[in-house]
């Protein structure tokens, strides 16, 4: 049973416009990142080349979404909300951390993502609903891309990933709380979202390599203020 939603609402579509223009934000960076990835590693520059353009097609599906409801996106709230974690990312990649790269981009905003496009499909409206879950099975692929080199590379790696993490995971935690009250007036709950970031985040940290220990360590980071 589903509470019925009126996504006709100022309150409704208010609220979309910041959680819409995070998306559409979310999906541009994304694609910037992967090509930034693919001078990284030469050797999989196609396949990062191919991962930048769903990120592309995901950012043009979620406008859509924007339009079919008449709402226009608030980029420059978007900007803000990413702009601790983009720099976050840029730093990295002046000074060649690529495994900090993939941490930030390839494990925590894809669990970001499919935590809360998870959260969102059952509450969505039908025509966002349709494109969130086209988008959704290419952001496992996403993830597993990061899950996969960071496997093969965990000796040397690891370090890194834990002082990538005790950087990063806490800004996650603090965009969640910027948008909580956004996300509710969707039918997101907070709670439903943490919980889903955490099984995905652990997960990926468990197929990597960490023992569980560690990963219950690394995802709580910064969780409690
Ligand atoms: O890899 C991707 O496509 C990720 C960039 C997109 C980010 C999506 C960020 C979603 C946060 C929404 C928060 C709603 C509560
Ligand atoms: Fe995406
Ligand atoms: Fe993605
Ligand atoms: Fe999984």
């Amino acid at each position: 049973m589903t509470a019925t939603i009126d996504f006709q609402t100022e309150t409704y579509r208010d609220a979309y416009s910041r959680i819409n223009a995070i998306v559409i934000e979310g999906e541009q960076e994304a694609y910037n990142n992967y090509m930034q990835l693919g001078e990284f590693l030469p050797e999989q520059k196609e396949n990062l080349a191919k991962l930048a353009k769903m990120e592309d097609r995901h950012k043009k599906g979620f406008i859509a979404c924007g339009k079919n409801l008449n709402v226009v996106p608030d980029m420059e709230f978007a900007k803000l909300f990413f702009s601790s974690l983009h720099g976050n990312f840029q730093k990295a990649i002046q000074e060649g951390g690529l495994v900090t790269c993939l941490l930030i981009q390839s494990l925590i905003i894809e669990c970001f993502a499919i935590a809360a496009y998870n959260i969102y499909i059952p509450v969505a409206d039908p025509f966002a609903r349709k494109i969130t879950e086209g988008v959704i099975k290419d952001e496992y692929l996403h993830l597993n891309f990061g899950e996969e080199w960071l496997k093969a590379n965990f000796a040397t790696s690891k370090a890194e990933l834990e002082v990538a993490n005790r950087q990063n995971l806490p800004l996650v935690w603090k965009m969640l709380n910027q948008v909580a009250k956004d996300a509710k007036v969707l039918g997101m709950e907070k709670e439903a979202l943490v919980e889903d970031f955490m099984i995905q985040y652990g997960e990926s940290l468990g197929n990597i390599g960490f023992n569980t220990r560690e990963i219950m360590k690394m995802s709580a980071m910064g969780l409690i203020p």
